[in-house]
């Protein structure tokens, strides 16, 4: 049955496939996440009007160095949404979903982040709604936003175990509803991670359509300077820069980066990175390159069932 074998069939090469028919049997279903993207689109324009941006001409023509598969950009925005970008990379070996809503300053609700990586063997996952603002700390910002949706995060966190130990500052980034899982590749876990994404971006936009627009000048400022910081973060510590780096080359990688998946970060702010995290200085002033200067934490699932945090030693 040919429809049950796509080319995206979990990224098995039409040789491998051929010496594998045996297994296709178990495979009967293809990875693609333009459905979550198409879902996405559709419910936002059920609530507010989107319009074309600019970026989407600039970027419409990317494709892999080798030729072999596809990247596919769609960007837009809203009267509060700055930037709602997705990029979709399927290649013989991966599939990848980069699909990020950014709102404007004006409002301080969390920004939509769902990053998936999947090849035949493997997915790494993390779908948020990334906090603008500590929710570590601040108690009121946690509640304002996290208090009614801890039941959500519980359920998938539940059919998602915690991925493991990562970059120890990612974690400021991540809400007490945080899915960041790996997972063996299956059709149900897809299906799973399909309902996850729908269930999360539903729930971000109730957010943000009842948000209040902000007036006040300097909390503007504050939450513009927190988009900052993170577009400061992503920019530079993006995991699949490496993997972007490969597929287009160096050059344009960064300008992907810096110019449509973290726009902003070269505008919205003049601050540095060393300035947003000082720990990352080395004695000679370099930028520190690795992944993390306080390296890997969080084994375990680090916010309990009431969405209280439960690490210890995060850098302010
Ligand atoms: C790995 N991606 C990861 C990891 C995280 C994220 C936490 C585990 C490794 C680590 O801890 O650094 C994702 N980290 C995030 C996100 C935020 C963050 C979303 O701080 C937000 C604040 N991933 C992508 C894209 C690609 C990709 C576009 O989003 C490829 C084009 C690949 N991610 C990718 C790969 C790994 C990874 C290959 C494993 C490599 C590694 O562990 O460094």
């Amino acid at each position: 049955n040919s429809c049950c074998v796509s080319t995206r069939d979990w990224s098995i090469s039409s040789k491998k496939r051929a010496t594998t028919l045996s297994s296709i049997s178990t495979r009967t279903f293809s990875v693609s996440y333009r459905k979550f993207v198409d879902f996405a689109l559709d419910e936002t324009t059920s609530h507010t009007h989107l319009f074309s941006s600019p970026l989407q001409e600039k970027y419409n023509s990317l494709e892999p160095k080798d030729g072999k598969g596809e990247i596919s950009i769609q960007s837009f925005e809203a009267a509060e949404i700055r930037l709602l970008r997705s990029l979709i990379i399927e290649t013989e070996t991966m599939q990848v979903l980069d699909f990020t809503v950014f709102p404007r300053a004006e409002y301080d609700v969390p920004i939509f982040c769902a990053n998936f990586f999947t090849t035949a063997r493997t997915n790494i996952v993390v779908l948020d709604l990334n906090p603008l603002h500590d929710v570590i700390n601040q108690r009121h910002y946690k509640e304002k936003y996290f208090k009614s949706l801890i039941p959500l995060g519980l359920k998938y966190a539940e059919l998602f175990p915690w991925g493991g130990k990562l970059t120890s500052e990612s974690i400021k980034f991540f809400s007490p509803i945080v899915i960041w899982t790996k997972f063996n590749s299956s059709a149900e876990k897809y299906e799973i991670l399909y309902s996850a994404f729908k269930d999360y971006y539903k729930v971000w936009l109730e957010l943000v359509s009842k948000a209040v627009k902000e007036t006040d000048e300097s909390q503007i400022s504050r939450n513009l300077e927190a988009q900052h910081r993170y577009l400061v973060w992503r920019a530079e510590k993006d995991p699949g820069q490496g993997v972007l780096k490969k597929l287009i080359g160096e050059t344009l990688a960064k300008d992907l980066l810096r110019g449509f998946l973290f726009n902003g970060v070269d505008v919205l702010g003049s601050k540095t990175f060393n300035d947003y995290f000082p720990h990352y200085c080395s004695k000679d002033g370099d930028l520190n390159n690795k992944g993390s200067i306080i390296g890997k934490s969080f084994e375990n699932r680090p916010w309990d069932e009431r969405g209280e945090f439960l690490g210890e030693g995060i850098i302010p």
